[in-house]
């Protein structure tokens, strides 16, 4: 019989996905005695170990199938090209590539930048862009500090990562257009895996898609005069029904639900209007549909 193999992820070893991807890991169940400054780290509740590396090498590790999971920027794996299937978004580590020019100059968008020299640490997704704009420019590697090269005259404008766009601003750049919008994700080797790891790889995304669910919703509970129940019920935006609680009070009762975020204020309102009151809201901290 084969002997059975621990399920391998490659986690970025220290960076700004570090701490989120560990945190994501814990929340779904995954416990780990310390993980600073070390390579290999074993799981102490699942076969499941996890192999801390720069973000950059993640994807290809991935694709050899040398880590069978990975917690990664699409950014990098796009840009790396690799041979691997995007699992899940997870919601962190947001960011957009995007091209920027000097405010100083007369570049308004990236159809100026014909022969110009662009600078970026992501030559690929770069040339992609002005394919597709069918020009051509000098695309300069640049491995950090891309945000310079203009005023050192290396490059006449970039392509680079952007959260706030503080770094863009504080360097007399403007951005022009945004070429991807990315996020953190979780992917998976394309190499065939024995049924033990595919089960826990399912397991796993249950959790997390709870555990996404949960974040993006909220437990309400309020009280209401009881002939006001069909009128509250029609507001609520949940396939569930919700549960009605009779109160001390004949004549009222509590209604608890969950609802999505995005609606919180939208829906409180109404409910007020509806007679709703003492409306609390609280956060969940997991939840299976
Ligand atoms: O050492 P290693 O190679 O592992 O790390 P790294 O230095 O390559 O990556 P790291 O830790 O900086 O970023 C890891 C991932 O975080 C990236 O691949 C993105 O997917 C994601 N991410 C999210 C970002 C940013 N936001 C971000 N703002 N990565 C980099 N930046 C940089 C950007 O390059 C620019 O210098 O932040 C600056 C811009 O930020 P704002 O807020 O001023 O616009
Ligand atoms: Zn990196």
């Amino acid at each position: 019989m084969e002997p059975v193999q621990t399920l391998r992820i490659a986690i970025q070893k220290s960076g700004r996905l570090t701490d989120k991807t560990i945190t994501l890991l814990e929340n779904i169940g995954i416990k780990f005695d310390g993980y600073k400054n070390r390579l290999l780290v074993k799981a102490l509740n699942f076969d499941v170990e996890l192999l801390l590396i720069r973000d950059d090498d993640i994807p290809e590790y991935v694709q050899d199938g040398i880590c069978d999971l990975g917690v990664v920027g699409a950014n990098v794996t796009l840009e790396t090209e690799a041979d691997i299937t995007v699992l899940q978004d997870l919601g962190f580590g947001q960011c957009r590539l995007s091209m920027a020019s000097p405010v100083s100059k007369n570049i308004k968008s990236s159809k100026d930048l014909a022969g110009k020299r662009i600078a970026t640490s992501y030559p690929v997704l770069t040339k992609k862009y002005f394919d597709s704009l069918g020009l051509d420019a000098k695309i300069i590697k640049i491995s950090g500090a891309v945000e310079i090269t203009p005023r050192l005259d290396v490059a006449d404008a970039i392509c680079d990562l952007v959260s706030t766009g503080g770094t863009l601003k504080t360097n007399g750049l403007r951005e022009m257009e945004t070429i991807l919008k990315s996020e953190s994700q979780l992917i998976r080797t394309n190499k065939p895996l024995p049924q033990h790891k595919l089960d826990l790889i399912e397991k796993f995304l249950v959790r997390i898609e709870g555990q996404q669910l949960a974040e993006n919703s909220r437990y309400i509970l309020m009280n209401a005069p009881k002939d006001s129940l069909e009128k509250i019920t029609d507001i609520i935006p949940s396939l569930n029904s919700p549960t009605v609680l009779p109160l001390a009070n004949p004549d009222m009762i509590a209604i608890h639900t969950v609802i999505p975020i995005t609606k919180f204020w939208e829906v409180m309102e109404q409910l007020k209007d509806a007679g709703a009151t003492g409306i609390v809201m609280l956060p969940i901290q997991n939840m299976i549909n």
